[in-house]
This record gives C-alpha cells, sequence and structure tokens, in this order.
C-alpha cells in the first residue's frame, strides 16, 4: 500500500545538525523517497492550521514559540505504509519513553523539541500536505 505522509524536521532538528542523520534514516528505508522538500522559518498562521487540534492547550503557545524560533524542513515521503512507518522511525512523543534506536529515543529528551513530526493519518497526511505544498496534487 504506497502513501504518501508529511514529515517536518522541526527548528531543534535543524539547529543541531541532524537533518542529514534523520533524512538518511528515512531514505534508508526500502522503497521509500522524498519527493517534495523545503527548509523554511514556518510563520504563525501556517502552524495555527497545523496545529489546530491543540488550540487551547497549555502547551499550544510554548510549541509555537519553539516553532517558529528557526528554520525547519517540510517534506513529503512516499512509499509503502509509509505513514505508520515513519511514526515508528520517530517514537512516541516524550523522547524519554521513546526506545534508543527511534529518532527521538536517540536524540531527544524535551516532549516540546522532538525533532520530527509526522502526519498521524492518512486524512492528516493529505490536510498537511496541502498546508506546506500548496501547490501540488
Ligand atoms: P507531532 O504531531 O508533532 O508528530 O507529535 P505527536 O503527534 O507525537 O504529538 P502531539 O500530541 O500531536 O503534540 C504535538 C507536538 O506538541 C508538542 N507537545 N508538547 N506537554 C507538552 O509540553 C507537549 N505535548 C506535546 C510536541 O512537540 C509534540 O510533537
Ligand atoms: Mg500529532
Amino acid at each position: 500500500m504506497t502513501q504518501r505522509t508529511l514529515v517536518l524536521l522541526k527548528p531543534d532538528a535543524v539547529r543541531r545538525g541532524l537533518v542529514g542523520e534523520i533524512i538518511g534514516r528515512i531514505e534508508a528505508k526500502a522503497g521509500w523517497s522524498i519527493t517534495a522538500l523545503e527548509m523554511r522559518t514556518l510563520d504563525r498562521e501556517t502552524l495555527a492550521r497545523h496545529y489546530a487540534e491543540h488550540e487551547g492547550r497549555p502547551f499550544y503557545e510554548p510549541l509555537m514559540e519553539f516553532m517558529v524560533s528557526g528554520p525547519s524542513i517540510a517534506m513529503i515521503v512516499e512509499g509503502e505504509r509509509v505513514i505508520e512507518g515513519v511514526r515508528t522511525l520517530s517514537g512516541p512523543t516524550d523522547p524519554i519513553a521513546a526506545t534508543p534506536g527511534s529518532i527521538r529515543g536517540d536524540f531527544g529528551t524535551i516532549v516540546r523539541e522532538n525533532l520530527i513530526h509526522a502526519s498521524d493519518s492518512e486524512a492528516s497526511a493529505e490536510r498537511e500536505m496541502k498546508i506546506f505544498f500548496p501547490g501540488l496534487s
């Protein structure tokens, strides 16, 4: 089942020079490929759409501040069961709870600064790809 997913490498991943390491893990999975990629400092309007489900939660404002603190990388990854697959590579939200071997488990300590976002369902992937790559069909 070929799918597409929206992946963000968050500002901490870019600042810490982990982009190559993280992209390398994604590219190394059999049959997966990056089909779109852009690096830019995200604006609040874009992030408000992306994180609409979290509006009003206590972590929302600090999350927004963090996410605008420097450039991120947005990409679309395509391949076999890639939606679940990138979530598995990433590990759970809390990096301390994440198993070593996962991206968050290997490199993270702080819940907010957990390096990567990946769409959590086909519906989320469709919605999120439109936010970050509006020109793509
Ligand atoms: P993401 O959406 O970024 O892939 O992460 P997720 O599904 O694992 O986590 P989610 O619950 O959707 O939360 C989105 C992002 O908000 C930050 N967060 N901070 N208690 C906190 O301080 C807290 N909880 C969540 C994280 O950056 C999380 O990835
Ligand atoms: Mg989420």
